[in-house]
């Protein structure tokens, strides 16, 4: 495959959104637990906002009706969910926040003009407590996304009720919201069957309806959701259809376009789960290995072509395509190697988790344990792909390539950020056992090659060192019972999780007709040229130091920074010592390189401990370093 990419400055000014960053999950009291205060951590450090959105089921069920003695209603109790959105705030992450769940088991149905007025309040009172309270506010939760129930149209699944309670219900929570601020951001109904009955009998309601509950009043809606996925539910890996996903969302916009043109096609549009396959319960190997994030890339191109790049506000009612939002993968699960997840998770406390999807109102069937819940998280080539796709630009390169990787085979995607150019090279085909290689020579005009480095970053399974799940196998497939997992394995498997450098190339050895690389199928690359005269790296600012309780009562410490330009950054290092002025080891391995903002130190027992945190930047400037003392 040869890639012309088209590098000069007048390319600039076409719009590179990033539409995908951006996970989910179910149920919102997961949230509670400390495995997953962890994994929020670790997600919530993928470099430059890489995962932006946490989409998460049954919220409401965090809050708690308070009534008097006589039983009138005195208003409600928020604490359990603040400090569920807490978790997700303090790193960066923005609630998905679907107005779901049923608090204190009181919210049954929408089929009376009392159950109605009650659920108005009850979002009336949420919006404003959420603007009230210091650690959200105004500001920040006009960032947020509100969100109608999910997959409203599985009958006798999450919703409680049919299409005409579901318009009903969302009567009630747009008068709730929108009463307290009319900035909050609201759409739905992310439903789960292409055009189904309840699909377009809600979208005739937001064009043509009036609202239940103030009457007279035309609907509001924000944005239009849906679900697809690339295959059904099954313990079988079967191939997932990756062109199908773009179809059918393009049916549903055609179908908006062709029927509700003038007051929704100009909404933007988002699949807010758009896994491979069905079933996050399901354990498929594949996702634990390359084939997995090179997928997710090849999706995140297909709607790039389909969707954003060709899209004409002025042709919206002719080309049948609306504005593209968001697209999210609901891969944020605690689960194992080959669940859907973005990190493998052992725990000692075996399968009570199965039911996290759990269809049922009022939390379904699943009652996780709350609490501490000792265990060890590691990386998986999913999450690296996220912070892959941070590290592209924020404007779209123009690119002539013999092979645009449709159904198959390979793709490319250029952009720039400033004086950065990264070019996303992926491998995939919608076949799980394909494998082979392809040569690949991406030629950059209009820029001197002289002046910048090339970095060459790989996702793939082929490497000697291996990914995780590759070094697991290999020590013979541990089990987390009974301290089979030593820590020298979770070190061994934690030492090859993060991005692996595949090349650092001065520019001017290389052959001006191209930079070649035989790349291997399935896989994805980021190719990077920075100027050598790159500005150097700010220094981390620590946000917090946390103990996690690990397996067979190790402690784990999480570290989180955050740095000013980030986009300058190329890695980190974390050395610690036990004395202020002791000598530093390096805690993080040099076999791959860490670029995200946080890093787990396992079985760490003594205190006081000082670590020291250094920024590197893409020059040869030394690097920006902070301290962090640790007393916990
Ligand atoms: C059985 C089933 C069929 C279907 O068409 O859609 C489903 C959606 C089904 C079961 C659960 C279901 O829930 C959504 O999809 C889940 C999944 O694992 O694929 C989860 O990702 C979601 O949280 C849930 O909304």
């Amino acid at each position: 495959m040869k890639a012309e990419i088209d590098c000069y400055e007048t390319s600039r000014g076409k719009p590179f959104p990033h539409f995908w960053e951006s996970t989910g999950f179910s149920p919102a009291k997961l949230l509670l637990r400390s495995d997953m205060e962890q994994q929020l951590d670790m997600l919530g450090a993928v470099r430059q906002h890489g995962i932006r959105y946490v989409r998460v089921h049954f919220l409401l069920d965090l809050v708690v009706v308070k009534r008097d003695r006589w039983g009138v209603l005195q208003g409600f109790d928020w604490t359990t969910l603040d400090e569920a959105l807490r978790r997700m705030v303090r790193n960066g992450l923005r609630p998905i926040f679907e107005l779901m769940g049923n608090p204190s088991g009181e919210y049954n149905h929408f089929s009376t003009p009392q159950a109605l007025s009650a659920w108005r309040d009850l979002i009336q009172a949420l919006a404003v407590h959420l603007e009230e309270e210091a650690d959200f506010g105004q500001a920040e939760v006009r960032n947020w996304l509100f969100e109608t129930w999910n997959e409203p149209d599985i009958p006798n699944g999450w919703f409680p009720g049919d299409a005409e309670a579901f318009c009903r219900y969302y009567d009630a929570c747009a008068a709730g919201l929108w009463a307290v601020d009319e900035k909050l951001v609201l759409g739905g109904p992310g439903t789960c069957r292409t055009l189904s009955n309840l699909f377009t009998r809600f979208l005739a309601h937001c064009d043509r309806g009036t609202s239940c509950m103030e009457e007279g009043k035309s609907v509001r809606i924000d944005f239009i959701s849906v679900h697809e996925k690339g295959a059904k539910a099954h313990a079988e890996d079967l191939t997932p259809n990756s062109t199908r996903i773009v179809e059918r969302e393009s049916w549903a916009m055609r179908y908006i376009a062709e029927h509700h043109g003038s007051k929704l096609g100009r909404l933007p549009f988002f699949n807010d789960e758009c896994d491979p396959q069905v079933g996050w319960w399901d354990t498929h190997t594949w996702r634990a290995k390359a084939y997995y994030p090179a997928l997710a890339a090849k999706i995140i191109d297909q709607h790039d072509r389909w969707f954003v790049k060709p899209f004409d506000p002025k042709r919206i009612l002719e080309s049948g395509v609306m504005p593209y939002g968001l697209l999210s993968n609901d891969n944020g699960f605690l689960g194992c190697w080959g669940q859907r997840t973005l990190l493998a998770r052992f725990t000692d406390t075996g399968t009570e988790d199965t039911g996290q999807t759990g269809c049922k109102n009022a939390g379904g069937r699943f009652d996780p344990c709350l609490g501490s819940v000792p265990c060890e998280l590691i990386k998986l080539p999913i999450l690296n792909l996220m912070s892959i796709l941070a590290m592209l630009g924020n404007q779209r390169l123009h690119l002539e390539t013999d092979d645009r990787g449709t159904a198959g085979s390979v793709g490319v995607l250029a952009t720039r950020r400033g004086q950065q150019i990264s070019v996303l090279v992926y491998a995939s085909d919608d076949q799980i056992q394909r494998s082979g290689e392809r040569e690949v020579s991406l030629r950059f005009n209009g820029v001197n090659l002289a002046e910048h480095q090339l970095l060459h970053y790989a996702l793939d399974d082929t490497q000697e060192e291996g990914n995780p799940f590759q070094v697991w196998e290999r020590l013979g497939a541990p089990e987390a019972a009974n301290g089979e997992l030593t820590v020298d394995m979770l070190n061994a498997m934690q030492d090859v999780q993060e991005l692996r450098l595949a090349g650092d190339i001065d520019g001017s050895t290389i052959d001006p007709a191209g930079y070649t690389f035989t790349l291997n199928i399935p896989s994805v690359h980021l190719i990077l040229l920075t100027p050598r005269h790159a500005p150097a790296a700010s220094a981390p600012e620590i946000l917090w130091s946390k103990v996690y309780p690990g397996l067979d009562g190790r402690i784990n410490r999480m570290l989180r920074w955050q740095t000013p330009h980030e986009e300058w950054v190329r890695f980190y290092r974390v050395l610690g010592s036990n004395k202020m002025d002791g000598t530093f080891v390096p805690l993080n391995s040099d076999k791959t390189v860490l670029v995200d903002n946080g890093f787990v130190h396992r079985d760490v027992r003594q205190t006081p401990y000082f670590y020291r945190v250094e920024a590197y930047g893409y020059g040869n400037q030394p690097p920006a370093v902070s301290h962090v003392h640790v007393a916990d």
